[in-house]
């Protein structure tokens, strides 16, 4: 029986359609219509059940040449999980994964699509997919409580790569949170065929603290309405696509990226440094191909697809060419390519690739090596108070992190910065004399003449209070103190905070 209120089906439709136009997109459950009787032609149709992927994997291309009926179940799992090392995040997922689980189905297929939301969910749920023809994309349908299972049937009208979101209210927090995911419509005559193909998708994450401030953060609505997101990444976490979990092709492959924006609602620049995109098929329409693309723009709720050829090996990184959000938010990942090199195509000398490359690849070996310390730490508490000289150890290897995303572009990785430009850490008579005086030009940068082992210098080095925190700042002097034959104590975030809360 059906348990809600009746309201006539087009009411309800107009209802939604000024909700929709006036922003508060949410849908609440609408009345239960029963199963729906299909025609002949329809109920002949062979039925399969799809294959799901979790990021970055796709399904196979669909070989048939003929429409299917289609069954899709996807499972609503709310589980904390690792946004960045050291942080974790309760997210709200399709399929357990940021992003959702990958749906492809071809034009003219009819999709029984079931929602089902696991007992263990706190909230209902439901989902809006762009592939659906008809009122709030199936999300009034699919309105399901915390161990319930909704199912809609809609037909796919229209090839094309689409974002699936939850509508559920507040619509921004769901998103938020990681609901979103990417269907791909195959038009009738297929995709051209290539040898690679990955999943990609950009969101956002509105923490209550900084970026890189350690434990489960919850979700702050107020930066979310302000826009000011301390994680934009790619699939889920930082880090998602660097180090051991980059994607990996072979010279001379063709390599074919589905890229979706899920927001809630930052758009980006999507490029890949060291390629040119063969084909861009702009916002996910694939009848229109774009040629010899360097960086597309994709909306939230958006998409695209890209073609490439990998012509030469090397690592390859994947931004949001509004780069802050690279580089100092999570938005980057990393395609390691192998094979014979072409140094016509590539001579080698290029710094881009090879450059980001190996600083991602320091980090996440540095990030893996923290771990094992920490895990060393845990034992020996247990054996022996003695454990100031293993907490060091960690410190170098976060301040090692920091160092590889932020200071080394002027000082260089090995320390010896460029003179004239910039001064040189390793083995630094100036530094090395005044351990206060080093807080202070992290913390508050530093501006004019100053002579660093006999060589002077006078130049600008900016403030980094804005960006890092004091356990940051210690960690990463702890690590230039301890370097490239560098010899000093550990410094403690107590004593940043002191040297930030100095008015200069
Ligand atoms: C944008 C380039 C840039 C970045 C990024 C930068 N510095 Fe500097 N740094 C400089 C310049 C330039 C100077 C010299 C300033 C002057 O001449 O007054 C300097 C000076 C210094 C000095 C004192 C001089 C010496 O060689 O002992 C230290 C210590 C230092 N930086 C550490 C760091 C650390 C640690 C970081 C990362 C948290 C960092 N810097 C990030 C450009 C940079
Ligand atoms: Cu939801």
């Amino acid at each position: 029986m059906n348990q809600y209120r009746k309201i006539p089906a087009g009411v309800f439709a107009a209802g939604l359609a000024l909700a929709s136009s006036l922003g508060f997109a949410s849908e609440g459950p609408t009345d239960l219509q029963g199963p729906v009787v299909l025609p002949p032609e329809v109920l002949n149709m062979p039925v399969e059940q799809a294959i799901l992927t979790s990021p970055p994997h796709v399904p196979p291309p669909i070989n048939r040449k003929y429409p299917a009926r289609v069954v899709v179940n996807l499972e609503v799992l709310e589980v904390v999980g690792r946004l960045a090392d050291g942080v974790e995040y309760t997210f709200w997922t399709y399929g357990g994964s940021v992003p959702g689980s990958f749906i492809r189905i071809r034009e003219g297929d009819v999709v029984e699509f079931h929602l089902n939301n696991h007992p263990s969910s706190k909230l209902p749920h439901n989902i809006d997919l762009h592939a659906v023809t008809g009122p709030g994309g199936g999300a009034s349908s699919t309105f399901t409580a915390p161990g319930h299972s909704s199912r809609f049937t809609f037909q796919a009208l229209n090839p094309g790569l689409y974002v699936y979101h939850c509508a559920t209210a507040p619509v921004p927090m769901h998103i938020g949170n990681g609901m979103y995911g990417l269907i791909l419509v195959e038009p009738k005559e297929g995709l051209p065929k290539v040898d690679k193909e990955f999943y990609v998708m950009q969101g956002e994450f509105y923490t209550t603290g900084k970026y890189g401030e350690e434990g489960l953060q919850a979700f702050d609505m107020a930066k979310a309405i302000d826009e000011r997101p301390p994680y934009i990444v790619f699939n889920g976490s930082v880090g998602s696509l660097v180090g051991d979990l980059a994607m990996t092709a072979k010279v001379g492959e063709n390599v074919r990226i589905y890229f979706g924006v899920g927001g809630p609602n930052v758009t980006s620049s999507f490029h890949v440094i060291g390629e040119i995109f063969d084909k861009v098929y702009p916002e996910g329409g694939l009848h229109l191909v774009n040629p010899s693309v360097q960086t597309t723009l994709v909306p939230s709720g958006g998409a695209t697809v890209v073609d490439f050829k990998v012509d030469v090996p090397g690592t390859y990184v994947l931004v949001d060419h509004s780069l802050s959000r690279a580089f100092n938010k999570g938005a980057l990942g990393m395609l390691k390519v192998a094979g014979p090199e072409n140094r016509v195509i590539y001579s080698g000398k290029e710094i881009d690739a090879v450059y980001i490359g190996s600083q991602a690849d320091a980090g996440s070996a540095s990030a893996k090596r923290e771990a094992e310390l920490k895990s060393k730490i845990a034992a020996e508490i247990k054996a022996n108070p003695a454990i100031a000289g293993l907490r060091k150890e960690v410190q170098i290897e976060k301040g090692k992190q920091v160092y590889m995303s932020l200071c080394f572009a002027c000082h260089q990785a090995d320390g010896k910065g460029l003179p004239p430009a910039f001064p040189p850490l390793a083995g630094s008579d100036y530094m090395l004399a005044d351990r206060d005086r080093a807080l202070r030009i992290i913390l508050k940068g530093i501006t004019g003449p100053m002579v660093v082992n006999g060589q002077k210098y006078d130049s600008a080095m900016p403030p980094q209070e804005a960006v890092l925190t004091d356990q940051q700042v210690a960690d990463v002097l702890t690590y230039v103190f301890n370097t490239w034959g560098n010899k000093g104590d550990a410094f403690t975030a107590d004593q940043a905070k002191a040297v930030r809360n100095q008015s200069q």
